[in-house]
């Protein structure tokens, strides 16, 4: 049996402070109705898919602050999401802020779920790179305040069998794409396609000088490398387009195992596009460039697990 995956990247336009989680979720719903009709049984929702990207914002006040989270999932505006996904017998990854009490505190994460086409939680991930600062930047034109609201994602980069074809997905967020070892350790572990969201500004707030241009470079270089380096397939959903006037990039695509781009948006507003990824496509790269039983040599890498940031070290 052929192995493979009718996968869809349903971008999302932008989502202002003011729209409500029913209006949006209307929105992931309608997509995935387009997606369903286009035969996709593999939806791939943007990051932080049920509100504005809230980090760009310095908010002091903590109930302010919980509101962009979601203390359930599937939770009562969600639940519509999963049902027709239910009943079109469709899985796929959403990205949301989540509120959860573990060992009797709160915390807070940017999270993702794989969800099954009869609606189970299959998978959940919570983002491990976060970019930005904690401490309010009032000169700056916008906030990165990741590195404040949320933890540190504790659950690693993991891979679940998802479909009848048992089509092993991992899934990452956002700036996890541009870490090659994202990538890696799931495709030590056997991924096949790797699932992820993203809100990325259109102009770096840190480097003002950066040209626009260079922040789609630099998405499609993370992407096309991370697919072709470990022979998997890549599905990464923005959500794009100006938010209360702040400008996230597009450019969500599908990356073949070659590091090809098969498919892209080519607008930055609620847009579905769609793939028939054949799973075996990475098979002859996996098994030959990419092989990584034959070629890795883990004892010269030791330093990439082992030191975390630049230390000088010089032979002369
Ligand atoms: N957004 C951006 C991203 O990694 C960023 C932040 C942009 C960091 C460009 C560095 C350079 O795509 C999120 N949400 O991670």
């Amino acid at each position: 049996m052929s192995r493979r995956v009718k996968t869809a990247a349903a971008q999302l336009g932008p989502i202002h402070r003011a729209d409500s989680r029913a209006s949006v979720v209307k929105r992931l719903v309608e997509m995935l109705k387009e997606a369903a009709g286009r035969g996709s049984t593999f939806v791939v929702f943007p990051e932080l898919a049920l509100t504005t990207f809230f980090p760009r914002w310095w908010i002091e006040d903590p109930a302010e602050i919980d509101r962009y989270f979601e203390a359930q999932m599937p939770s009562p505006e969600t639940l519509p999401l999963f049902e027709l996904a239910r009943q079109k017998g469709i899985g796929f990854y959403l990205g949301y802020a989540e509120l959860v009490e573990e060992a009797g505190r709160l915390r807070r994460f940017n999270t993702s779920i794989l969800v099954a086409p009869d609606g189970r939680i299959v998978g959940k991930y919570r983002k491990v790179h976060l970019p930005g600062h904690v401490e309010h930047r009032p000169a700056a034109p916008y906030q990165h305040l990741e590195k404040k609201y949320f933890e540190v994602g504790d659950l690693g980069f993991n891979v679940w069998k998802m479909f009848d074809s048992g089509a092993r997905v991992g899934q990452c967020i956002c700036n996890d794409r541009r870490w090659p070892e994202t990538f890696r350790v799931m495709a030590l572990k056997g991924a096949e396609m790797v699932v992820l969201g993203y809100n990325t500004p259109t102009d770096n707030v840190y480097a003002p000088h950066e040209p626009p241009y260079l922040r789609v470079f630099h998405h499609n270089l993370s992407i096309q490398a991370a697919a072709y380096q470990n022979g998997i397939w890549v599905v990464a959903t923005a959500k794009a387009g100006r938010e209360d006037g702040f400008w996230l990039h597009g450019g969500t695509a599908i990356v073949a195992p070659t590091g090809e781009i098969v498919a892209k948006a080519n607008t930055e507003e609620d847009e579905v596009i769609a793939y028939d990824c054949d799973l075996a496509l990475g098979e002859y790269i996996r098994n030959t460039t990419f092989n990584f039983a034959k070629h890795r040599r883990p004892e010269h890498y030791r330093l990439i697990a082992d030191r975390t940031g630049v230390e000088i070290e010089t032979e002369n």
